[in-house]
């Protein structure tokens, strides 16, 4: 039985607070599935769209979220009954990438997260942050019951796969990192870093871990870094302070940049491997990349970005986590609470992933 009102948190203006109310539940479009949210991740880029923090605003009144687990409740007329996995009662996921034209050149080539026509979950469209919500069915995620092993799933703890578990397994790969070689992990401590330590493990890689504070050190060392540095030890968050930063790290093959904060996108040039490539996924407001041109060139470094992944890159994300790969601990609060962990985010307080319970 689908309700006809559900609780929902809402962005009514930018820089918030959250307002926890109750809204209708929407109906599916001829393409679109409903789906009942169980559990949702808070990824820092919702805190980004509370903050208002990017080029492109959000339109408000907003439903943020986009790392959404759930049950299919309803479906339009041209969401396919057969071999598609979509039926009513099965479990699928909700991600940032919401929709894609399917038709571009970007699409056509399985880089839909290009597409000029992209929708995103909780940033153009509504999300996560509700009992219920829309998703194309062409790019929600298919979950089966059980995982590798035929055991319940935790669907809490496989939430995040949805955004963090994507970016970063995409972002691995886009790094070339080899197994046997080393990457660093710039922001390892937070949700998308403890997912990529873990990604990193599994894909044979070995890992060097840098966030601030003890308590972020000791995750990171269950998540399997080799070394943890705390950026906090050292004397200037500068340019400067990456050459102290050199010395423990004797030249990574690559380096995942995480983090929220502009520095280490200055400092990664200095420490990286000659011919070693740089990946950039974290999105601090209004920062710039700085590289000297000349050290570029003669070491021959690579600097690009990566935007979460496909569909495919999705699956494949899933499916490290299905057999048992990926054991990152959640905290799980309720919906009710996204305020406090909106919050705790901002103070770089949260370790791991905080993922809001639908039900309370
Ligand atoms: O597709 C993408 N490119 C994509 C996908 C998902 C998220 C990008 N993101 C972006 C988010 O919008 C955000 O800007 O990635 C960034 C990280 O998201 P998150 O992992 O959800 O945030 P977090 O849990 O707050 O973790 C960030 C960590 O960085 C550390 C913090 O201590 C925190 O643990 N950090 C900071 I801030 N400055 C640091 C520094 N100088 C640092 N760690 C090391 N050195
Ligand atoms: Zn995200
Ligand atoms: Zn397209």
């Amino acid at each position: 039985d689908i309700p006809s009102e559900q609780w929902a948190q809402v962005i009514e203006k930018s820089g918030g607070p959250v307002v926890y109310k109750k809204i209708p539940v929407p109906r599916p479009g001829p393409d679109e599935v409903l789906l009942h949210i169980h559990f949702s991740g808070v990824c820092h880029t919702d805190l980004h769209t509370l903050q208002n923090d990017w080029p492109i605003p959000a339109p408000l009144p907003l439903v943020g979220g986009h790392e959404g687990v759930g049950t299919i409740v309803a479906k339009g007329d041209l969401v396919g009954t057969n071999d598609t996995g979509l039926r009513i009662g099965a479990r699928a996921g909700v991600k940032w990438l919401n929709s894609s034209c399917l038709a571009c050149a970007f699409c056509l080539a399985g880089d839909e997260p290009l597409c000029p026509r992209a929708q995103f979950s909780g940033y153009t469209v509504p999300g996560t942050f509700q009992q219920y919500t829309l998703a194309k069915a062409a790019h929600v995620t298919r979950i089966p019951d059980d995982d590798a092993e035929g055991r319940k799933l935790d669907l809490a703890a496989l939430a995040p796969v949805l955004c963090a578990g994507v970016t970063v397994y995409k972002a691995l790969k886009e790094s070339g990192a080899r197994p046997g070689q080393w990457v660093v992990v710039v922001g390892a401590g937070g949700g998308l870093g403890s997912m990529a330590v873990q990604y990193a493990r599994a894909m044979g890689l070995r890992v060097v871990g840098i966030d601030g504070g003890k308590e972020k050190g000791d995750s990171c060392r269950k998540m399997g870094v080799e070394e943890y540095i705390d950026f906090t030890d050292y004397a200037s968050d500068s340019e400067e302070g990456s050459k102290e930063l050199q010395s423990p790290l004797s030249g990574p093959h690559a380096v995942l940049l995480l983090a929220v904060s502009p520095t280490p996108f200055r400092q990664a040039i200095q420490y990286v491997r000659s011919r070693g490539t740089i990946v950039c996924v974290g999105l601090p407001p209004n920062a710039e990349l700085r590289a000297p041109v000349f050290e570029t060139v003669v070491r021959m470094i690579t600097i690009r970005g990566s935007y979460v992944g496909n569909r495919q890159d999705a699956q494949e994300a899933l499916g490290f986590f299905l057999r048992g790969d990926i054991k990152v601990p959640v905290k799980t609060v309720g919906l009710s609470e996204l305020g406090d962990v909106y919050r705790a985010l901002g103070e770089g307080k949260v370790v791991g992933r905080c993922v809001v319970d639908t039900s309370r």
